[in-house]
């Protein structure tokens, strides 16, 4: 009879399929009514014999039950973790797979290396809006309704007063006005500009330009030279050299503009630097005298200089790009390239 349970019960076992089944064979096995533990019931009524050899036998079934109930429940449960693995559209336990990051773009790496360097000398970086009024964006940088440098900066308008700015210059007079009178002011300003220019391989609709300011006392152009001088070192290699040339800007008085060694042919002449030597970077001069008084400083005790230079220029010269459109249109191949570069 026992021998018939064993083989019943191993049956039972076998058959099982899932932990919580087990669990259920488990107690109807061992329970308070459970087929073994029936068997020692009515042991009061055997003979001392008769209980020593029903003991006995129950005791052997129930050592050889427990194990091979503990063999199914390892069993289900490694089967378990494999029919996870196969079922969950997450396989946790597969390596990850490589994430492609992107790269910084060339002109933000440009913009940041020119913000460390300005940085680095006391400058602080701040930004205006792309939308700009009439009034800062012309007005206030001395260029009246008919005044012709406005033929250079066509733009884009969204009324009469509001426009894409076509500079960063408008900055500036925000800038001072929020100073004046008084206190010296030293910023760079980098932002996205804008001008109704046909696109072509040094021109474009959107570019970025760097605005620089400084107001104090006792400015001159030589600061203004000393300071661009050790940004070209800075920027394009310890053996560049720059050169003014006499420029003209409405809000600057006198203005230049400024040209670096050709990064090509070191001043050799070249197809690049279109056999001069030099390139130009940038326009700058002292802050005009009627710009200061209209921004809230008295000219008479403040001085200033200022510049403005386009970023692309700045990438196409560092990394002898050829072409400005190359920033704008997106191609991976154009851009990869520059992700050893931080
Ligand atoms: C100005 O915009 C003056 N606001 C700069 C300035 C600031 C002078 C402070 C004095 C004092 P200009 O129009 O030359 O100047 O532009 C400055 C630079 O912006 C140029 O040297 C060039 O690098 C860049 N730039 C101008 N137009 C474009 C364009 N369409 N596409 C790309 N870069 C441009």
């Amino acid at each position: 009879m026992i021998s018939e349970l064993k083989q019943e019960l191993t049956n039972m076992i076998n058959d099982v399929n899932s932990l919580n089944d087990l669990q259920n064979i488990k107690v109807s096995i061992f329970g308070k009514k459970g087929r073994i533990t029936l068997l020692t019931k009515d042991m009061k009524d055997k003979t001392i014999e008769e209980r020593r050899q029903i003991g006995q036998e129950v005791h052997q079934l129930k050592e050889y039950i427990e194990i091979i109930i503990k063999q199914k429940e390892l069993f289900l449960i490694e089967k378990k973790i494999n029919d996870d693995i196969n079922n969950e559209a997450i396989d946790i336990y597969l390596p990850g797979m490589e994430f492609n990051s992107g790269t910084l773009h060339p002109l933000t790496i440009t913009r940041n290396e020119i913000e460390s360097f300005f940085n680095s000398l006391g400058f602080a970086v701040i930004e205006g809006n792309e939308i700009e009024s009439d009034e800062y964006n012309f007005e206030k940088m001395n260029i009246p309704k008919d005044h012709p440098a406005r033929d250079m900066q066509d733009t884009f308008y969204f009324s009469v007063e509001e426009l894409l700015r076509t500079h960063t210059s408008p900055m500036q007079a925000r800038t001072m006005e929020a100073n004046a009178p008084d206190g010296p002011i030293r910023v760079i300003v980098p932002g996205k500009t804008y001008r109704r220019d046909e696109d072509d391989l040094t021109h474009s609709h959107q570019f970025m330009q760097i605005e620089g300011l400084v107001i104090d006392k006792n400015i001159s152009l030589a600061d203004l030279k000393g300071t661009l001088e050790l940004f070209a070192k800075n920027i394009f290699g310890s053996n560049t050299k720059i050169r003014f040339r006499p420029s003209y800007f409405p809000f600057t008085e006198p203005s230049v503009e400024v040209d670096v060694t050709c990064h090509v042919c070191h001043g050799q002449g070249c197809s690049v630097c279109k056999q001069t030597g030099w390139i130009e970077i940038l326009g700058a001069g002292q802050v005009h005298p009627n710009v200061i008084d209209n921004c809230g400083y008295d000219s008479n005790v403040y001085q200033g200089f200022a510049f403005g230079m386009g970023v692309e220029r700045v990438a196409m010269i560092k990394y002898g790009i050829d072409d400005i459109r190359l920033f704008y249109n997106n191609n991976l191949n154009f851009l990869k390239q520059f992700d050893k570069i931080k």
